[in-house]
């Protein structure tokens, strides 16, 4: 035992010697395994502690312990010291020159059917509607059957719809044809008042000139007791007032159809065409805009509404050929090109967004 009472004085000056002279943190590390790694030098001497009769315990432990905690505080000490130093040394060389000039201006912009969804948002957001989403693959019932889609609809078909391959059980997943889903999945889960947009990419078998397999829309919904379709009509001019950025915007509805709606009606705005622009808002024509009507009692009942108690109004809108009619893009095809010359011209900064104070566009 003398030995190493003997010794104790000269390790620790070694030990502290190495931790003074550990030039960067991983010689630091080197020194500390040597020294309290499982195999080093102190943590074998701790070992022999077991081995000791009582009495040398009693001396050796404490001062091994000591030795031990000393040891362990200097190579911390050292440590936050060479980290400060490090830190210090990178910051010195990542100094910002703040006298270069900047980078030249990115290509990359926002789509602009991206701009309008966020448009759209800003302006329901005003009027006190929520956004909501939900998956683009769907279930028959979320997609076809809470909608109140007969079966044999045309949309249920291969040649329309978008199929997945059958799980194990046979069944069927469909990428949604509409955002309609969500209102279901929104229903089932929210008690009335109800007052959501949803903007969402849709999926259909369609491919041309004027139509693309995937496109993006919006819909809406509104459900309480009391709404009726003087609320919907206003609500829809007021939106394409704002959206066009017009003081008003004048609209007619025309009686159509949809399974989930009943009645049904699409709406046209008033609109000049005898430039080279559409102008909303004045002239002689009439311009398709999109779709409404009062959610249909049978879509109530599916998602458990008693439709004697409440009921609503619901609207879709085509968001492609929106941002077409307001930025005056001629052609669709663009739109899914990536085409870095047509992003820079038709793109939005991203960092703007529209807002109804700040302008929308
Ligand atoms: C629920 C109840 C009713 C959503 C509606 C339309 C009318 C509509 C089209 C516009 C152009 C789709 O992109 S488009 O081809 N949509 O005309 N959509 S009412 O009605 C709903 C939705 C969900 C539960």
């Amino acid at each position: 035992m003398t030995d190493v009472t003997e010794n104790l004085p000269a390790l620790k000056d070694e030990a502290l010697n190495a931790i003074a002279e550990a030039s960067d943190l991983s010689a630091l590390d080197a020194v500390r395994v040597a020294e309290l790694g499982k195999k080093g030098r102190i943590s074998g001497l701790m070992k022999t502690l077991g081995k000791m009769s009582p009495e040398e315990r009693q001396e050796m432990g404490p001062r091994l312990n000591g030795l031990r905690n000393e040891v362990a505080a200097a190579i911390d000490a050292r440590k936050a010291a060479l980290e400060t130093a490090a830190l210090n040394a990178k910051l010195e060389s990542e100094r910002v020159d703040l006298t270069l000039p900047p980078r030249p201006e990115p290509v990359g912009a926002l789509h602009p059917v991206m701009q309008v969804f966020e448009e759209i948002a800003a302006i329901f957001g005003e009027m006190g509607f929520a956004v909501a989403e939900g998956p683009d693959i769907e279930d028959d019932f979320h997609n076809f059957t809470a909608l109140n889609f007969p079966e044999g609809h045309p949309a249920r078909e291969d040649h329309d719809t978008f199929f997945m391959h059958p799980d194990e059980n046979g069944v069927r997943k469909v990428l949604r044809t509409h955002t309609s889903p969500v209102q279901i999945r929104t229903m089932m889960s929210e008690k009335p008042p109800i007052r959501v947009i949803i903007p969402g990419r849709v999926y259909r078998k369609d491919w041309d000139a004027t139509h693309t397999p995937m496109f993006h829309q919006v819909e809406g919904l509104v459900i309480d007791k009391t709404t009726h379709m003087g609320h919907l009509k206003q609500c829809l001019t007021d939106f394409l007032a704002a959206f066009f950025e017009v003081e008003t915007a004048e609209t007619r509805f025309r009686p159509h159809f949809f399974p989930f709606t009943e009645p049904s009606a699409e709406m046209d705005v008033r609109c000049d065409r005898s430039g080279d622009t559409i102008k909303v808002g004045e002239g002689d024509s009439w311009l398709e805009i999109l779709g409404s009507g009062m959610v249909h009692p049978n879509v109530l009942r599916n998602v458990g509404l008693d439709p004697d108690e409440y009921q609503g109004f619901a609207f879709g809108m085509g968001v492609d050929r929106l941002a077409m009619l307001k930025y005056g893009m001629p052609d669709l095809r663009p739109y899914f090109e990536a085409d870095v010359d047509w992003i820079s011209h038709y793109g939005f900064k991203p960092w703007l967004l529209p807002s109804l104070s700040g302008g929308l566009s």
